[in-house]
């Protein structure tokens, strides 16, 4: 534990400490753009599988790492784990992506789902925290191992549209009309995401990331009750069991919202949207609290000339403070494996004055 407190750099900028160089990992590092995961994807018989079988899990959690060496490795799960454990029918199909049962206020799966997720974690979940621990024992020394969750709220998305929206319409009107039902969703969901939250840590991760993918649908007065309320809650519950775990939010889209949710939330960094100005960021947030982001991944699939200047961009703009680089968002699957060595170098180039 104390090694790797010592030698991991993005944890050291996690802890406000700067580093020679920028740390650097990739939200969806492990994946479909990466040739050996497609392989060990298509002997699966579904992508759940793989989440739940430990040992394929932490092979490709560590692939990323053995062909870049990124500086941080997160473990191969998905935030749709927790409504699969709660007892929500869910399937992943190619090209489709995930695809749930949907919920609504009449047919809510209920207060007991919770006692559910308690009795069953340690069967399914179980399967999660032992890659964990499998990781934990054969990843670099200085590579730190982040486990995950997603915010409540865009768990609750994807549970009440039955899978991805464009419009996210029914969640919305759930959440705008009917407070009290709602609230109790969000609720079942805040507690079996700090339950998820402090089995990963127990089982040997070092930082936790909380993806808000879908923070940018809400208006102001949403944003503040199903997204920094919920945080509030999972921050303060996991900080008193692990007060020594940075954990990093990801409010997705949160735009002007994220300093009332920088102040209000008690997360320990933040990881930033490709729409955030770098400058602006590091004027407002970086004195704050450390940043992570944000270039954005479609840089990588664009005109190959461009991408370092927008990568220096960002490393000019934010390497004076503790400092994570990362995407805007996660690795588009036709990203080239070599685009994605070339981002490395760059950022490994960069020397911090
Ligand atoms: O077919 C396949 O092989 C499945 C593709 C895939 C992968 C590789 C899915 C389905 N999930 C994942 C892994 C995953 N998902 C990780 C692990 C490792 C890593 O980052 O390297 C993580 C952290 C996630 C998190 C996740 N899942 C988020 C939050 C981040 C984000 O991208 O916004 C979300 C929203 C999901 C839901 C999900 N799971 C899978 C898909 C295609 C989606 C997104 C659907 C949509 O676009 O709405």
């Amino acid at each position: 534990m104390v090694s790797n407190l010592t030698t991991s750099s993005v944890l050291k900028n996690l802890r406000g400490e700067l580093t020679p160089s920028v740390p650097i990992w990739l939200m969806r590092q492990a994946g479909r753009y990466l040739p050996e995961y497609r392989s060990i994807r298509q002997k699966a018989d579904s992508f759940l599988d793989l989440c739940y079988s430990p040992k394929k899990a932490a092979e490709i959690t560590l692939q990323p790492i053995r062909r870049f060496g990124f500086d941080a490795a997160i473990i191969f799960s998905d935030i749709l784990v927790i409504p699969d454990a709660l007892g929500q029918k869910l399937s992943f199909e190619e090209g489709k992506g995930p695809i749930l049962e949907p919920i609504d206020p009449q047919n809510s799966i209920g207060e007991n789902a919770l006692d559910y997720l308690r009795q069953t974690q340690f069967m399914k979940m179980g399967s999660v925290y032992e890659a964990i621990n499998i990781v934990k024992t054969a990843k670099p020394r200085d590579c730190a191992l982040i486990g995950f969750a997603g915010g409540a709220w865009t768990v609750a998305t994807y549970m009440v549209e039955g899978g991805s929206s464009r419009t996210f319409e029914s969640v919305r009107k759930w959440a705008y009309s009917d407070d009290k039902s709602f609230s109790s969703l969000i609720n079942i969901l805040t507690e079996a995401t700090i339950l998820h939250l402090n089995a990963q840590v127990d089982a040997g991760a070092e930082i936790l990331q909380i993806f808000e993918s879908h923070a940018g649908i809400l208006d102001c007065y949403g944003f503040d009750k199903w997204i920094i309320q919920p945080f509030r809650k999972i921050i303060s519950s996991v900080k008193s069991q692990h007060p020594e775990i940075p954990i990093i939010g990801f409010p997705r889209g949160g735009a002007v919202n994220i300093l009332k949710f920088i102040s209000e939330t008690g997360v320990d960094a933040i990881s930033l949207d490709q729409s955030i100005p770098p400058c602006w960021a590091a004027s407002k947030i970086q004195p704050k609290i450390p940043v992570q982001g944000n270039l954005d991944p479609i840089h990588l699939v664009s005109d190959a000339k461009k991408l370092s200047f927008h990568a220096n961009e960002i490393l000019n703009a934010l390497s004076g403070g503790p400092f994570v680089f990362n995407l805007g968002h996660g690795v588009d699957k036709n990203t080239k494996p070599e685009t994605v060595e070339r981002l490395v170098q760059i950022v490994r180039k960069y020397k911090r004055v």
